[in-house]
């Protein structure tokens, strides 16, 4: 009941969203101190955003939210929302140490500030504890439009030069516990898609219904979406407490992802997964056609991911479309423009597109298969026998990572010969996170 207090009351905040540009000039190089800062925004937005979802979890419609994978799901939620409101906050002195060791108003940062709230906010991070608790405390009943205001933007909070020197060595300590409180919560939730997917085809068989309807479809896009959103910055927090960066990597965002080289890899593997799943003599040819050395700032995983999401579905319905025991194949082409706004990627493929009334049907979540862990992005490495996924959850899934960062996933199909999908990518790195 006490927990369920807390949760409610956490619920209540706002969630605080993060752009990939302030993901990167935060990870550049920090120092012990700015991990500390990194550490206690995380202490104070992750708890934020999970309760959130178990809030959304518990107001699932249809009894759906008593399904037993949907129970467990929610119970990963509160299990991490407890571990970290349970950890210990920063202590006094250590605080004090960083704050001694920080330039406020540092010039080089100052860009950052100030582009969506009021830069007259009092400056908290100097209270005696960053506690939303003491916070909404002062706000009195903790609604919504008045603890908002006690949570600016994280840049003003947190965002500080820290002089790298001179920190004591609980700092380095704090951090690498915070980090492996964060290791086990990320490695907590891994099965959260599977195990929500499975309520989804609990949910059918008890409506009897072939379909999900809007409101779960909208609820399953937020939830996952947050859930990117979650790992992202848990994945960030991890990577940067590592020993040694990689070269153009702040953490897991690279400065210089060459998309000709990611989406190159994509193909590959989608063209073996394919082979090898149909066992083909050979496999539809995959034409790239991509400005030389064009590079942007990304996250390679994600952009492998979407890509060989969008490649194995056109291979699939060229293979469907010729037959597995075809001669030859009409290629599939992928075309990237490298516009001002965006990075544009188009997978064009001529296996017979997909009739108009069930464009709507690809993107949602409607198909499960028994390989379920393929469902989930990250267990792609795995070495399963990879089902080429027909619409599962690829396409979703893909799309949300492709928002996540301001892009967009869109496809035109023209029934009876192909289909077009266009990855737009965001060059603009100022997108905020969407926030469900
Ligand atoms: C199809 C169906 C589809 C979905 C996504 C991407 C490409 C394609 N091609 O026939």
């Amino acid at each position: 009941k006490e927990l369920a207090n807390k949760i409610a009351h956490f619920a209540r905040f706002p969630q605080t969203g993060v752009s990939l540009r302030q993901m990167v000039e935060f990870g550049q190089n920090p120092s012990q101190g700015t991990l500390l800062r990194a550490a206690q925004f995380l202490h104070d937005e992750l708890p934020i955003r999970l309760a959130h979802r178990v809030v959304e979890l518990d107001s699932l419609p249809d009894n759906l939210n008593q399904m037993p994978s949907v129970l467990r799901v929610k119970r990963m939620y509160i299990d991490s929302f407890n571990e970290l409101i349970n950890f210990p906050k920063v202590s006094e002195r250590i605080r004090e140490a960083v704050k001694e060791a920080t330039v406020q108003g540092s010039t080089q940062r100052k860009h950052l500030s100030g582009n969506n709230h009021n830069p007259s906010l009092p400056d908290h991070s100097s209270n005696n504890s960053n506690s939303l608790a003491a916070a909404a405390a002062a706000a009195g009943n903790g609604g919504r439009s008045i603890s908002s205001h006690w949570i600016p933007s994280i840049q003003h909070r947190y965002h500080y030069e820290v002089k790298p020197t001179e920190l004591p060595v609980e700092v380095s300590e704090y951090n690498r516990s915070f980090v492996k409180t964060l290791e086990k919560i990320k490695r907590r939730h891994d099965p959260v898609v599977t195990t929500l997917a499975q309520g989804v085809v609990e949910y059918k068989q008890l409506l009897k219904t072939k379909t999900i309807d809007h409101p779960v479809q909208h609820f399953l896009d937020r939830f996952y979406l947050s859930r990117i959103g979650i790992r992202m910055l848990i994945g960030q927090q991890i990577e940067l407490n590592q020993q040694q960066q990689h070269k153009d990597y702040v953490g897991v965002i690279c400065t210089h992802t060459k998309i000709s080289d990611v989406v190159q890899e994509a193909i590959d593997n989608a063209r073996f997964i394919c082979g090898d799943y149909y066992m083909l003599m050979n496999t539809p040819e995959i034409e790239l056609h991509c400005p030389k050395d064009l590079e942007f700032m990304y996250v390679p995983s994600h952009l492998h991911h979407m890509v060989f999401e969008l490649l194995k579905n056109s291979l699939r319905a060229v293979v469907e479309l010729y037959g597995d025991e075809a001669e030859s194949y009409p290629p599939i082409k992928v075309v990237i423009a490298e516009g001002n706004e965006d990075i544009t990627i188009k997978v064009s493929d001529e296996g017979g597109g997909i009739p108009r009334s069930a464009m709507e049907q690809v993107w949602t979540y409607m198909y499960t298969t028994a390989q379920t862990p393929m469902l989930d992005p990250e267990f792609d490495k795995s070495d399963f026998k990879a089902p080429l996924a027909g619409f599962g959850y690829g396409l979703p899934l893909s799309r949300l990572y492709a928002r996540y960062f301001g892009g967009d996933l869109k496809l035109i199909s023209m029934e009876g010969y192909g289909t077009d999908a266009y990855l737009h990518l965001s060059r603009l790195s100022d997108n905020e996170e969407p926030l469900a």
